[in-house]
């Protein structure tokens, strides 16, 4: 794409949109303040880097073996960089505690601290990203029977309640250095292959485990929990102990941000409908973007109508400073950093159409229940020319417009993702 070209086409984007009365120069500049987080996760397959066999459990799975999977922190952090030269405007880095700079040091999980991530830490500082965090529940051998948090054994239960609050921890200070509220995410595997019979007593435990975790307090202004519901698993398809009920429930009793993963609810449910109801009830929502596909797959980001329509729900209920917008999955059969900027240009794609649209119009047909001309204009949206404006904020922020980027990762790939 020619800069000339670039320029052209957002001139005439800028002028159609004026006609419906819509700035696009303001719905850029609101672009700019919606970070997105990148889960450090897309880049390994999901194995981190303690000392064990990398095996992934927890009932989460990626597929494929396409090569030049990162084998190191060095590695994860050149691929993120590389995918964040390829995405416009300023993001956030999602990290999980057994991606922690251990040094071949056998450090596990009740025992980690700030200073395992302080790596991390400067590497952020220095390329002007912001971090968010995970505990680890899964993978481990105290969660290899199914059960972590909720445990029928108090001393398993005990041994991942100081994990989760050592996880704190290293969020607090993470964004304390930062000065950016880091987003901790608790998200647990438990559940049972099979009918479970006591489905109330490990739903008092996590209860029980939880008010533990969140006796130890924490700066609101450096880190904020969050808790992320569940479906089922693989091998945990008849019961899952962190439900949507269960999470909801505490959330909104304890006053705790609700994580809401677009592959964790029946597979025509959707996250975008829930985002007005929850907004009335918890303090803020996190999101873990994803796509589904018959069941929890984690496949790449892409504008799909559901995209579209949770980004609108967020904008139309100006919510941005409450909700926030982290993306999960793990493809393994494509060029992995291919898949990270897929997936953040899908979702900016979709946050910059939900900022285009002619809201104000719409509301005024709703409101006067002329349906007709509200599906109208809802129609005629999906084609303005959004795509003109997108090129060119990604040329102003001077990172690769249109297609031309995957040229960019093929080159990578052959310098440095191959000869891994
Ligand atoms: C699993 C959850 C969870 C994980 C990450 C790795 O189903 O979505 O968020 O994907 O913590
Ligand atoms: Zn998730």
């Amino acid at each position: 794409m020619k800069e000339q070209q670039i320029n052209q086409a957002f001139e005439y984007a800028k002028a159609r949109y004026a006609e419906l009365g819509i700035d696009v120069d303001n719905a850029m500049a609101q672009l700019d303040k919606l970070p997105i987080s990148l889960h450090c996760w897309q880049t390994d397959d999901v194995r981190g880097f303690e000392d064990g066999d990398g095996e992934l459990t927890g009932g989460i799975q990626t597929t494929g073996n396409y090569p030049g999977r990162a084998r190191t922190i060095s590695e994860v952090r050149a691929d993120i960089d590389k995918a964040m030269s390829l995405i416009p405007g300023e993001h956030r880095v999602n990290i999980h505690a057994f991606y922690g700079d251990f040094q071949g040091e056998k450090v596990d999980r009740n025992e980690i601290e700030p200073k395992h991530f302080q790596s991390w830490i400067d590497w952020a500082k220095e390329k002007n990203y912001k971090l968010d965090f995970n505990c680890t529940c899964f993978s481990h051998d105290k969660s290899a029977d199914g059960f972590t948090l909720s445990h029928r054994d108090p001393a398993i239960r005990e041994f991942w309640i100081e994990h989760v609050i050592r996880s704190r921890k290293i969020a607090e200070e993470m964004g304390r250095q930062l000065g950016s509220k880091c987003i901790h995410n608790i998200w647990i595997p438990d559940g049972s292959k099979d009918l479970t019979v006591d489905r109330l007593l490990y739903r008092k435990n996590l209860k029980d485990s939880l008010d533990k975790i969140f006796e130890y307090k924490t700066n609101d202004e450096y880190m904020a929990d969050c808790i992320e519901s569940k479906l089922f698993g693989i091998g945990s398809e008849s019961y899952t102990v962190g439900s949507h009920e269960f999470y909801m429930g505490y959330g909104v009793a304890n006053n705790k941000m609700i994580t809401l993963d677009s592959g964790h609810y029946h597979p025509t449910e959707v996250i975008s409908d829930k985002i007005s109801s929850l907004l009335l009830f918890a303090p803020e929502i996190m999101l873990h973007v994803s796509r589904g596909i018959r069941w929890d797959s984690d496949h790449v980001v892409i504008q799909t109508d559901e995209l579209l329509a949770l980004t609108q729900e967020i904008i139309r209920a100006d919510a941005v400073d409450r909700v926030h917008i982290g993306l999960d999955y793990f493809d393994a059969s494509i060029n992995r950093i291919g898949a990270y900027v897929i997936g953040v240009r899908a979702t900016q794609k979709a946050l910059l159409q939900a900022l285009l649209e002619p809201i104000a119009q719409l509301r005024e047909f709703e409101s006067k229940g002329q349906y007709f001309e509200r599906l109208a204009f809802l129609e005629e949206a999906k084609s303005l020319p959004w795509s003109a404006v997108y090129d060119y904020y990604c040329m102003k922020k001077g990172v690769i417009p249109g297609e031309s980027y995957v040229a960019d990762i093929q080159q990578y790939e052959k310098e440095v993702t191959l000869k891994r």
